[in-house]
């Protein structure tokens, strides 16, 4: 089936919402074709507040790129509402929805992820939007405790026990990321669809279902990557790991190129099942760079401005990842260019 929507002709007849990164207006409502709106910053930051229906503040600061937002634009009307302690917004062919649970109402960190995945898994479950494709996770002091006891294993725990009752046949791709912040809470936001998406693997990458032991009870499930529809692919928060191993301990440097080889990687397996996409970095590729270090800012501006066409707008992020060898680690959407 071939169909034009908003100038976009798609051969699955699915039409992602288009994303990018721009200025917020301070004060400003959002528009009312904006299926989603991220935020990033401290509460008292310009643009709309937490508890907004359609959107979400994340509590990273930003070190370069600060008072951008990343706006996801609806197909179609936009009907937005809540469920519980859910808050969604759907267009004709995506849902984006927001689950923010304070970890002490739940004894804990891996209580309020099982939780927070069990209501996610209820609620998708009777949307109508079936296909969980893209999930977001942000959680305070990812490495802290030991072994199994850091908390992004424990944090992968509770979310293979919140799932389990969720048939998903592709894992989704996902970003687990710590605040610097103390914020109490884990904040959770997601993508999915009426139709299903095809999840893309790198096969420089040991499969995150696979991982030895060594890295926690529980091994994570993702996918390296999802092509939403035949002109947008969104990869899940990509470092510098080949195998199932971290590389270049300590050099921000040589991390960013392994990403870099990761993403593009991605990028041409995409390409190869969507013509429309770029196989490499260029004008339609966005990218937020999650960075454990202010000291290496610097770097990753520089590596960023040379990677991406001029102008492309990016963002650094104060945050940690979940490894404590990692320094840095980037989401990337990778459209199609504007035509
Ligand atoms: C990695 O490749 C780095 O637990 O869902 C990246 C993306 C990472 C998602 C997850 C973890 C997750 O293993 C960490």
């Amino acid at each position: 089936m071939t169909q034009q929507t908003g100038g976009v002709t798609t051969r699955l007849g699915v039409v992602a919402p288009r994303m990018e990164y721009r200025a917020v207006e301070s004060g400003r409502e959002l528009p009312d074709d904006v299926l989603f709106a991220v935020q990033f910053g401290r509460d008292d930051a310009p643009g709309p507040a937490r508890g907004v229906a359609r959107g979400v503040r994340v509590r990273l600061e930003p070190l370069s790129g600060a008072g951008l937002a990343e706006f996801w634009y609806a197909n179609g009307a936009v009907r937005a509402g809540t469920a519980g302690a859910i808050r969604f917004a759907a267009d004709d062919h995506h849902l984006a929805a927001v689950l923010e649970v304070p970890e002490h109402e739940h004894g804990g960190l891996q209580a309020a992820t099982a939780h927070a995945y069990a209501q996610l898994a209820r609620f998708q479950s009777q949307s109508g939007y079936p296909h969980l494709l893209r999930t977001w996770n942000y959680l305070d002091a990812i490495n802290c405790g030991a072994d199994d006891a850091e908390r992004y294993r424990v944090f992968c725990t509770g979310r293979a026990t919140g799932l389990q009752s969720l048939r998903v046949e592709r894992a989704p791709a996902a970003t687990v990321i710590g605040h610097h912040a103390t914020t109490g809470l884990l904040q959770l936001y997601w993508l999915a669809g009426r139709a299903p998406g095809i999840a893309i693997e790198n096969p420089r990458q040991t499969a995150p279902h696979h991982y030895p032991r060594q890295y926690g009870p529980t091994p994570p499930s993702f996918s390296r990557a999802m092509l939403v529809a035949p002109d947008l692919l969104m990869v899940s928060g990509t470092a510098s790991i080949v195998g199932h191993a971290s590389r270049h301990p300590g050099s921000v440097q040589r991390q960013m190129d392994e990403i870099f080889e990761n993403l593009e990687l991605l990028m041409a397996r995409a390409h190869a099942h969507a013509p429309a996409l770029s196989a490499q970095t260029g004008s339609g590729t966005s990218i937020k760079a999650y960075l454990r270090h202010r000291e290496d800012l610097a770097v990753v501006e520089r590596e960023l401005a040379r990677r991406l066409p001029a102008g492309t707008p990016f963002l650094v992020l104060a945050a940690d990842v979940c490894r404590s060898d990692l320094l840095l680690e980037f989401d990337c959407l990778h459209a199609a260019p504007a035509r």
